[in-house]
């Protein structure tokens, strides 16, 4: 029986596709990533990784995020974007079973329902046993139901942050593809400042000023994620937000080591 409170780690769609080319994976990294969390071998830890270059150029053809206008062709798009997340699940899961972590998929489209974008419904019943047992469930991003919308996409970052609160998280880790958060674009302006410590007040004044994202994302890039992480640090639960592109940022993270990046706290 596993009693533990959860370490959530977030894999960014930008660190773990090429969000320049549509369907692009970056296999070296995600493989990296399963070798990392093999390393840490935590007993209590949930991954949930993000859409990149799998999911949101789909969901953006066909405007699902904004729910369903009895456009028929809609349909097929929330399909096709389920199947798309499927087929980028998948290689996060070869990596991960390569790697020897007995990590099981959970589709949230499938025990997930909103109402206007926000977690309504979450069947657990997968999940507890999975917690019991001591399995590392790997969430995603995903095409949902929606009770007001008809359907919608529900950010990996939306279900990091609910599933922090609906299980008392100890600590949160995003791993993205900049070293933390920067005071301006460190991909575009190398005279970029890292932020390496931020409280929520600090965050909340930062937040609507954070950059868009490269490439197409239909949850808002940066600001969109963070506005979805401020419920759970405002629960008191603390986030490194650290580089999943290279280095050992991430099992440094997972295992309480310091990291380049930023670390968020409540006060
Ligand atoms: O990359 C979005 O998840 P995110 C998933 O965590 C889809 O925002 C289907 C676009």
């Amino acid at each position: 029986m596993n009693d533990a409170r959860p370490i959530i780690l977030k894999l960014g769609g930008s660190a773990i596709t090429d969000k320049a080319e549509e369907a692009k994976p970056r296999t070296d990294i995600i493989n990296r990533l399963a070798e990392e969390i093999k390393r840490a071998d935590l007993d209590n830890l949930i991954v949930v990784h993000g859409g990149g270059s799998f999911g949101h150029p789909t969901a953006a053809k066909y405007g699902i995020k904004d729910g369903y206008k009895e456009d028929p062709t809609q349909k097929f798009g929330f399909a096709e974007t389920h199947h798309m997340m499927t087929v980028l699940n998948g290689l996060v899961m070869d990596a991960l079973i390569w790697h020897e972590v007995p990590a099981v998929s959970i589709a949230p489209s499938n025990c997930f329902v909103t109402e206007n974008c926000k977690v309504k419904f979450f069947d657990e019943t997968v999940m507890k046993n999975m917690a019991k047992l001591i399995f590392t469930p790997v969430l995603y991003g995903d095409v949902v139901f929606d009770e007001k919308l008809g359907f919608t996409v529900l950010s990996g970052d939306q279900l990091v942050a609910y599933l922090a609160l609906k299980y008392k998280a100890q600590k949160i880790v995003i791993g993205t593809d900049t070293d933390g958060l920067f005071d301006c674009d460190p991909k575009t302006n190398p005279e970029a400042k890292p932020f390496k410590k931020l409280t929520l007040k600090e965050l909340k004044d930062l937040q609507p000023k954070l950059g868009k994202a490269q490439g197409t994302d239909v949850t808002g890039g940066m600001a969109g994620k963070i506005a979805e992480l401020i419920p759970a640090v405002e629960a008191s639960v603390h986030v490194t937000i650290t580089g999943a592109t290279k280095g050992l940022s991430i099992y440094r993270a997972l295992t309480d080591q310091s990291v380049l990046g930023t670390e968020i706290e409540k006060a």
